[in-house]
């Protein structure tokens, strides 16, 4: 036990010299990251949201023409917890960290507004947000959810067509916009830290590749990866709202951790 210990201060220890000397730190965020604020992940076993629900039903636009009403639903009641959770010590952390140091990026696929909440300033949502609604018909946005009222989904208020999540559903292309951001934060990272993705859904998950290539320093921490480092590479099996207290104390002993 005292090895793993021992394995994980060492560990640690070295994440924190790269995140003290670290010119742009550009994180990127999955589900895992709000699993401690109650918000379910997607590949979990037993409480994962794909292992419960179909993604195909529920994650595309044909699922959305088949049945509007069951998707609509099921994204406000998404949306209605994620404003009931709080944000857990990781969103936290990384909210201070992005105050530490010179240049931060947050990628997120999380849709739940957590990070902002959590006091993030960079936040680049590559799935979209529960926060938004656009229409079917010709993608008018709205900045917020509309009030409950008697048509389910509801109409857009511009062209009457069904209003929909501004989510990226499977077979959608990402927003244009948080894409080339989410790009341009990779190329100019020299750490890059994942917390709590699978790695799984494309093409977000190619960006710890593009971060590898460049030479940047990976940190991945999840539940799946093991206790492990390269000169490269930090691997942290844990969950996030108890490693990255850790990290944040290895990289400044010095500075009382706030969160
Ligand atoms: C695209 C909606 C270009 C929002 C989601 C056929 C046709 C078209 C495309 C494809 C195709 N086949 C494959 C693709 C690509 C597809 C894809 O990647 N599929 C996968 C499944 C293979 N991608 C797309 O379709 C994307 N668009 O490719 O456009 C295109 C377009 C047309 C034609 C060709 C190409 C769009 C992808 C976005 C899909 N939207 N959700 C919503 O409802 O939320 S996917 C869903 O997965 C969420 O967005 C989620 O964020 C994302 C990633 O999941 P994770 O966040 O990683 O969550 P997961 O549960 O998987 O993992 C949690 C992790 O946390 C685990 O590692 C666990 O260990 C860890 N963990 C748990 N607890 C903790 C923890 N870690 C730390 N602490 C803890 N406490």
């Amino acid at each position: 036990m005292s090895d793993r210990i021992d394995q994980i201060i060492t560990i640690l220890q070295g994440i924190g010299e790269k995140l003290r000397g670290a010119q742009h730190v550009t994180v990127l965020t999955g589900a895992g990251v709000s699993a401690e604020s109650g918000i379910p992940t997607f590949r979990d076993a037993q409480t994962g949201l794909w292992s419960r629900f179909k993604a195909d039903d529920l994650a595309t636009v044909q699922g959305f023409r088949r049945d509007p009403v069951s998707v609509w639903k099921w994204y406000a009641e998404r949306r209605v917890a994620a404003l009931q959770a709080q944000p857990n010590a990781a969103h936290r952390i990384l909210a201070e960290i992005e105050r530490r140091v010179p240049a931060f990026d947050l990628i997120t696929q999380n849709i739940d507004g957590l990070h902002q909440r959590a006091g993030s300033q960079n936040v680049i949502e590559v799935h979209g947000s529960l926060a938004r609604v656009k229409c079917l018909g010709h993608q008018h946005m709205l900045d917020h959810w509309p009030e409950a009222g008697e048509e389910v989904p509801p109409r857009c208020p511009t062209c009457r067509s069904k209003l929909r999540p501004d989510v990226v559903w499977f077979g959608e292309l990402l927003p244009e916009g948080a894409w080339s951001r989410a790009m341009r934060a990779v190329k100019a990272c020299d750490v890059f830290l994942s917390v709590g993705t699978s790695g799984i859904v494309e093409p977000v998950a190619s960006l710890v590749q593009k971060a590898e290539e460049q030479g940047a320093t990976i940190i991945i921490n999840n539940l799946e990866v093991p206790i492990s480092a390269t000169p490269q590479h930090y691997y942290l099996n844990g969950e996030a709202g108890t490693i990255l207290p850790l990290l944040l104390q290895a990289t400044w002993p010095e500075r009382s951790s706030p969160v």
